[in-house]
């Protein structure tokens, strides 16, 4: 990894990629945007998941300019789009306490001519609650700037409701665990209903994440649920791929 963020431009021969998932609005099944997904194709190894190699890089203090990369590449990416579509990016809780990251954001937006109004980044996470006033500032820069921000994995971890109670979300991502067991679990369906219940009550939209059938989509649709993304409406997909995804939709 160090090896691969030495110079910007190693980090795509060394194997590391974005995968893009589509997300659907469900009001008029229109596409609305990707989630950009770190993938690290290891020269050695193979290919080893984002939740491997992510929490390494952390460790090694390799996330910051992991992160810087993922977002240019993911900006240089949708600027190249010919609709406006929006790109997610995530984000590590590291990066967002490390430097100046707005001032980051603002650059990249700047270098890449991509709208701000196209960014969305993915919040997730415990360790914003450590210093609120800190985190704050932080994502109120970043909304100065334009860009919007999602409560990434809602319901489950750390990442609850004093999270929506402190900080100004522009969309909750309700975690694939609850969507997984919406048509055997009753409570699951429950609690699912409850946060777009939730959501629209503070004026912020919901997407479901990890939709992967469509009986789940149609319980979802019936109750109000405003955005969905799961492999039932498209895999994690290379750039290259994105172009005839598209030309489906049109
Ligand atoms: O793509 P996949 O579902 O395998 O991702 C697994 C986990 O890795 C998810 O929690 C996802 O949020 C995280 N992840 C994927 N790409 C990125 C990224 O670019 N940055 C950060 N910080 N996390 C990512
Ligand atoms: O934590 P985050 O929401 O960023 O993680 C997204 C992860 O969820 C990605 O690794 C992606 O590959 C995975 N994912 C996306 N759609 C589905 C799905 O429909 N089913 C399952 N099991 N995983 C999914
Ligand atoms: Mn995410
Ligand atoms: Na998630």
């Amino acid at each position: 990894l160090r090896e691969a963020l030495s110079r910007d431009d190693q980090a795509a021969p060394l194997g590391l990629s974005l995968a893009y998932q589509p997300q659907l609005r469900l009001s008029d099944q229109s596409l609305i945007g990707f989630e950009a997904l770190a993938r690290w194709n290891h020269p050695e190894f193979g290919a080893i998941a984002p939740d491997i190699f992510i929490p390494i890089a952390e460790e090694a203090g390799l996330i910051v300019p992991l992160g810087e990369w993922i977002l240019k590449e993911a900006c240089t990416t949708a600027a190249t789009w010919d609709t406006p579509l929006t790109i997610a990016v995530n984000l590590s809780p590291l990066q967002i306490f490390d430097g100046d990251l707005a001032h980051h954001v603002h650059d990249v937006l700047v270098r890449t001519g991509l709208a701000p109004s196209r960014l969305e980044l993915e919040v997730t996470e415990g360790v914003l609650i450590q210093n609120t006033d800190r985190a704050l500032h932080i994502l109120r820069r970043l909304k100065m700037l334009g860009v919007s921000i999602a409560m990434d994995d809602f319901g489950t971890g750390y990442s609850s409701l004093s999270y929506l109670q402190i900080f100004p979300f522009d969309k909750i991502k309700i975690d694939r665990a609850f969507i997984s067991d919406l048509e055997r679990n009753g409570h699951a369906k429950a609690i699912v209903r409850a946060v777009i219940g939730l959501g629209h009550a503070i004026g912020v939209p919901v997407l479901a994440e990890g939709v992967e059938t469509e009986s789940q989509l149609e319980i979802l649709r019936s109750n109000g649920c405003d955005e969905a993304q799961g492999f039932l409406i498209g895999r994690p997909m290379p750039q290259a791929s994105i172009a005839s995804y598209l030309s489906l939709w049109a």
